[in-house]
């Protein structure tokens, strides 16, 4: 039995004055794009505890693979503050293999408000979850969970009881829910990465053959989730 629910974020929010693009800087019109755009925090890098520079090879190579997939999409990379060493680390890898700025970035800033406080448009968030798609557990699954109010997890549970890890589920948001009210989310995709914390079910002990084999499972699992719902 794990203790989700009881644990606390373990990373403040940053005011929202440091709530600025890491890497293109975009000027007013981004706010009026409706470009579809998927927002995704960094799987398993904090509370499941999985090495930041093997995750960043990961996600630098499954944005590039996928993103000849997606058309006019964008892909955006989020974690809460400046310090982040997942940004800093992908940020430098993707301008290395030059992937284009246009088409994915990284941002500083929550996820559940990235419009309301950002400035910028997304509307389709990805979420780090547990395997029992619940809400609470700390990190970004809480704060969707709590920003989306008691529809998103209705409609979760409309579609799946519980996800593996590697695995996406797509929820549509809920017309009620503040996330597609106030942030014009219309999907949240909840994708389960795997698991380093011995404190956490399925705890893989450090396992990195099978650990990247479920990480890139993951995103491969989130970005064919996101291109199957693209305008
Ligand atoms: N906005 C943007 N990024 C965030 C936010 C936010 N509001 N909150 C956290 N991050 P984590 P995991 C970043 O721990 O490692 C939960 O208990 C964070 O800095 O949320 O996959 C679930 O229930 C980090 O870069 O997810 C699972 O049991 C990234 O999001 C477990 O944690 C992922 O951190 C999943 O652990």
């Amino acid at each position: 039995v794990s203790n989700e629910g009881e644990k606390e974020d373990p990373m403040a929010v940053e005011s929202v004055a440091d709530t600025v693009a890491l890497t293109n800087s975009k000027d007013d019109s981004a706010s009026l794009d409706t470009t579809d755009t998927l927002a995704f925090p960094s799987i398993s890098t904090a509370d499941f505890q999985f090495d930041h520079e093997k995750a960043s090879d990961i996600i630098v190579e499954k944005v590039e693979e996928y993103i000849s997939k997606l058309r006019n999409a964008r892909l955006v990379l989020v974690d809460l503050t400046h310090k982040s060493k997942i940004l800093s680390l992908v940020k430098s890898k993707a301008a290395q293999r030059n992937i284009n700025p246009e088409k994915f970035s990284t941002f500083v800033g929550d996820i559940t408000c990235l419009y309301s406080k950002g400035g910028m448009r997304c509307n389709v968030i990805a979420n780090a979850a547990n395997w029992r798609l619940k809400p609470g557990g700390g990190g970004v699954n809480a704060a969707i969970f709590s920003a989306a109010g008691p529809s998103l997890e209705v409609a979760t549970k409309e579609r799946a009881n519980t996800l593996a890890p590697g695995k996406a589920a797509v929820i549509p948001v809920p017309a009620d829910s503040p996330l597609f009210i106030r942030e014009g989310v219309t999907h949240v995709i909840h994708v389960v990465g795997p698991n380093m914390n011995p404190q956490r079910p399925n705890c893989l002990k450090n396992n990195y053959d099978e650990g990247c084999k479920i990480l890139r499972e993951a995103y491969s699992s989130l970005f064919e989730g996101f291109v199957s719902i693209l305008k």
